[in-house]
């Protein structure tokens, strides 16, 4: 049973002004960010999503409407504010075809493997290939490696995640959707490296 992202609720931006052509900031204090998801299907991303959102691992009713996004805004330290516009594919991640059109505009990708999957983690590599062919230069990636709660079963060592992030330069943490390990604090790393716009 996986986790799906793609129930509408008073989160989900789908109604309220959504502009899909990004990003950016609504002002200096106020960043407003399109984050996509990538990575095999069964890694977790659904379900990173829905910890991230709305707290919940595992939800009892699975409808599934195309992409969905939802938003969430968190508050930083330096009282900046990050609105996360995060989309979410309903499987779609299996047809690479699709993706640039998901990904188009994103300021900031998020790319999951599990670490019980060495197969998941050479898809993510696929991803992270395809992100800096055709992505924006100036995208902030994270790699994760999800389901850090599967110890024992561990078959991607995080040195072997730690050091491929880092030759891409890109933000590597280990999380678990079901434990809610690392899940607050991967978003508001990837918050804290995001390009403030110059305050006018
Ligand atoms: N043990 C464990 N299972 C997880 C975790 N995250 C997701 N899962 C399970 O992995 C499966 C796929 O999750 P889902 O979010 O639908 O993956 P997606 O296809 O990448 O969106 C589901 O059965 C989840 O319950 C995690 O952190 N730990
Ligand atoms: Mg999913």
């Amino acid at each position: 049973m996986g986790c799906s992202s793609s129930l509408p609720d008073r989160n989900s931006g789908r109604l309220s002004g959504l502009n899909s052509e990004n990003s950016g900031a609504t002002d200096a204090k106020n960043l407003r960010v399109k984050l996509v998801l990538l990575g095999d299907s069964g890694v977790g991303k659904s379900c990173i999503v829905l910890r991230f959102v709305r707290g919940q691992f595992d939800p009892t009713s699975k409808v599934t409407i195309g992409a969905s996004f939802l938003s969430q805004t968190i508050a930083l330290q330096d009282s900046t504010t990050v609105k996360f516009e995060i989309w979410d594919t309903a499987g779609q991640e299996r047809y690479a075809a699709l993706a640039p059109l998901y990904y188009r505009g994103a300021s900031v990708a998020v790319v999951v493997y599990d670490i019980t999957s060495p197969e998941s983690f050479q898809k993510a590599q696929y991803w992270v290939k395809e992100l800096q062919k055709h992505g924006s230069p100036d995208m902030v990636m994270a790699l994760v490696g999800n389901k850090a709660d599967l110890l024992e079963n561990r078959e991607v060592s995080d040195q072997d995640g730690m050091e491929y992030a880092e030759k891409n330069r890109m933000f590597f943490i280990e999380t678990s959707a079901k434990t809610a390990d690392n899940i607050n604090q991967l978003f508001e790393e990837i918050a804290k490296r995001l390009p403030r716009p110059a305050s006018s």
